[in-house]
């Protein structure tokens, strides 16, 4: 079960760029930054009432955000749900729905968050972040 949307992951080519509309214009704080290694990633998160936005910055020509820029994409890339039954659970409810998994077994995110990827293939053209507390 859903409990809310924990953040929404934003593509951008540079955090130091990007980051002053959130902060300057929209006025929202940003309260930590991290590079998650696994993913190719740096990440900077803001405050948004409930949810997070998490800035997404490609470390490597390699990384999944890269190749999705390049693609021509920028702006939302995922849309994170916090479950409440956990994730692996979550995934099993998921599989046995045949939505297609990226991730087969929950692993460690941003923010040291248990989380586990959907293939926007069979979400409604939505990459979809399952995570839990
Ligand atoms: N949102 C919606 N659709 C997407 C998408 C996204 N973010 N990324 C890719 N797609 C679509 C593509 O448009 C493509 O559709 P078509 O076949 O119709 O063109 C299809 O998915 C396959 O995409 P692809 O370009 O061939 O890309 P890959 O298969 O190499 O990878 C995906 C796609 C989703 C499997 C991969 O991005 C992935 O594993 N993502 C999960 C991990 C991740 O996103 N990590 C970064 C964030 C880490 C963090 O938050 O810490």
């Amino acid at each position: 079960k859903i409990s809310h949307i924990e953040h929404l992951g934003i593509a951008v080519q540079s955090i130091e760029e990007a980051l002053p509309y959130f902060t300057d214009v929209l006025g929202l704080e940003c309260y930590a930054t991290e590079v998650v290694e696994d993913q190719k990633v740096k990440t900077a998160f803001l405050r948004c009432g409930e949810v997070k936005l998490e800035l997404l910055e490609p470390t490597s020509p390699e990384s999944t955000i890269q190749k999705w820029l390049d693609k021509g994409n920028k702006g939302v890339h995922h849309v994170a749900f916090c479950v409440e039954d956990g994730v692996a659970d979550a995934l099993a409810e998921c599989d046995g729905k045949e939505i297609r998994l990226i991730d087969k077994a929950p692993r460690k995110g941003a923010e040291n968050l248990n989380i586990a990827f959907l293939h926007p293939k069979s979400t409604c053209g939505i990459l979809t972040e399952l995570c839990e507390h």
